[in-house]
């Protein structure tokens, strides 16, 4: 369950975190199948509660109310019909689950589908839950429980969210239920929410019951659900990662953490050069791996000062170094912009989620961020699908912040977070030729938009970027040659 399945060259996926069914359709078709995404992480799909009484904020997604398949994102046949079409441009989807808890204790009890609970009586009629199918007697999970106590880590309320007994035969068969609706519908795999929350041992036979992914949307036969699993454990946990790594892969937050923090310029990047487990990370095939997401953006879960579109030139750097580094498996962000921590996405005065517009760069209007759309970051991801299994060699620092390696001999790429100009003759291990920087500019109509770059027959170039230039990056790769 450790294999994405993505389509064959492809290797990167992103979250479109809150965009509509209809919108991730469409954008599958017109940019992440032609730029080559391997696929796209998506709200949680099952109904939940609608908070008016703070006005729609995104978070009211982690809060179930029953498993249809009805939110603000769109409907069940709409959502169907975006995995057929985003699985026929070769882009998966993966869906956020979120079964460890129902509905906290809010003054509201009505869902997206029109669906209602009383849950102060433990009741959510529409799956239907009642009170047997809780942990019991209710307790609410403190700070200190996450250093101590992994009983009240797993039995407890997380933040008062009333949490599922998935010990339970009658839960767990709801539960694999709605995972295997998806599965019919042809999702690649799923992100299991508070996934310390959980006992390993029922997270197991859940995922022991899941079906095979489904033949008519391409997937070999016999192919198992990609799962990655939200724990957070930066260290000093009561509940460690490696406790969920036999059974799926984890998300590593130590990863945006570190990776945050040198490019900030709180650590060398030439000490990225044993970049990996020696950092206390993962073993590479147990990570799914990001910079920020939807949580520690806006300064929920764990670990502050993560890098964001907000800081832009740090992340773009940031970013690049995960997807041209081979450790892990690399998930974008893709955002909507935001001042208030809580606030919902761009919504109109019904609450409907407005949509992202495309504008004529490319770019996109109407509230949303679209990372994924940055040059910067689409080329990147083309990078390593070009870099493929190749590992990091010809590793080159200056002792500081200017860093440089090479893929096999597929790609190269090179950094400088110093406060002064990179300007050397380095060893690019591609063959000799002119290429395309894919980071200043690209190539179009065999020319290149941004700088061009050298090779000689030796291998070398002169590489040079300015400490004050708009990006701290440059790449070249078989396939970004021009032809003069
Ligand atoms: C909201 C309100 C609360 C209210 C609750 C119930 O904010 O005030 O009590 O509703 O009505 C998201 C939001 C929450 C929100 C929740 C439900 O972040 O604010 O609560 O949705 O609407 C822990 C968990 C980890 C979790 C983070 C946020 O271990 O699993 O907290 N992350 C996932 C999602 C979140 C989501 C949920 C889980 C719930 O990614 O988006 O919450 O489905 C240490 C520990 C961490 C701990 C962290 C923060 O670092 O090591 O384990 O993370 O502290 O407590
Ligand atoms: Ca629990």
């Amino acid at each position: 369950q450790k294999n994405p399945h993505y389509a064959s060259g492809r290797s990167t996926m992103v979250h479109l975190f809150e965009w509509k069914w209809d919108d991730i359709a469409a954008e599958c078709e017109r940019f992440l199948g032609p730029k080559k995404f391997g696929g796209v992480q998506v709200s949680p799909p099952n109904e939940n509660l609608a908070i008016w009484s703070k006005n729609r904020p995104w978070w009211e997604r982690y809060q179930p109310i029953s498993y249809k398949l009805v939110t603000r994102s769109g409907n069940e046949q709409q959502f169907a019909n975006m995995v057929r079409r985003c699985n026929n441009a070769g882009v998966r989807i993966y869906v956020d689950a979120v079964i460890n808890h129902m509905t906290g204790t809010w003054g509201e009890n009505v869902g997206t589908g029109g669906s209602t609970a009383n849950f102060n009586q433990w009741h959510y009629p529409a799956v239907p839950y009642g009170r047997n199918d809780f942990n019991w007697p209710n307790c609410v999970i403190s700070g200190n429980d996450y250093r101590c106590c992994p009983d009240r880590v797993r039995n407890c309320e997380l933040s008062g969210l009333k949490d599922l007994n998935q010990g339970s035969e009658y839960v767990r068969t709801q539960i694999v239920n709605y995972m295997n609706r998806l599965i019919s519908f042809g999702v690649a795999g799923f992100r299991i929410d508070a996934a310390k929350h959980m006992w390993p041992g029922d997270l197991r036979a859940i995922y022991n019951r899941l079906n095979n992914l489904n033949t008519n949307h391409g997937f070999p036969s016999g192919a198992r659900p990609y799962i990655y699993q939200e724990v957070i454990d930066l260290g000093g946990e009561a509940v460690r990662r490696e406790e969920y790594t036999p059974l799926a892969a984890v998300t590593e937050f130590k990863f945006g953490m570190e990776l945050s923090r040198a490019f900030r310029g709180g650590n060398q990047l030439r000490w990225l050069s044993n970049w990996g487990p020696a950092w206390g990370l993962l073993a590479s095939n147990d990570a799914l791996t990001f910079i920020d997401n939807h949580d520690n953006q806006r300064g929920h879960g764990a670990g502050g000062s993560i890098l964001t579109y907000k800081q832009a030139k740090q992340y773009k750097g940031a970013v690049a170094f995960m997807l041209a580094h081979p450790y892990g498996q690399p998930q974008l962000m893709s955002s909507f912009d935001f001042r208030d921590s809580e606030a919902g996405p761009p919504m109109d005065s019904r609450g409907n989620i407005v949509s992202p517009s495309i504008n004529s760069d490319g770019s996109c209007g109407n509230g949303w961020i679209c990372e994924h759309r940055w040059r910067q970051m689409y080329q990147m991801v083309a990078f390593r699908n070009v870099a493929g299994n190749n590992g990091v060699s010809n590793w080159w620092d200056n002792g500081s912040n200017q860093i440089a390696f090479c893929r096999g001999s597929q790609a190269f790429i090179a950094f400088n977070n110093d406060n002064r100009d990179l300007n050397q003759n380095l060893q690019t291990c591609l063959p000799a030729g002119t290429y395309c920087d894919v980071i200043s500019g690209e190539k179009r109509n065999n020319r290149c938009t941004g700088k061009t770059i050298t090779v000689g027959s030796n291998g070398r170039a002169n590489i040079r970027i300015g400490a004050n230039e708009f990006d701290m990056v440059l790449a070249i790769h078989r396939g970004s040659e021009s032809r003069l």
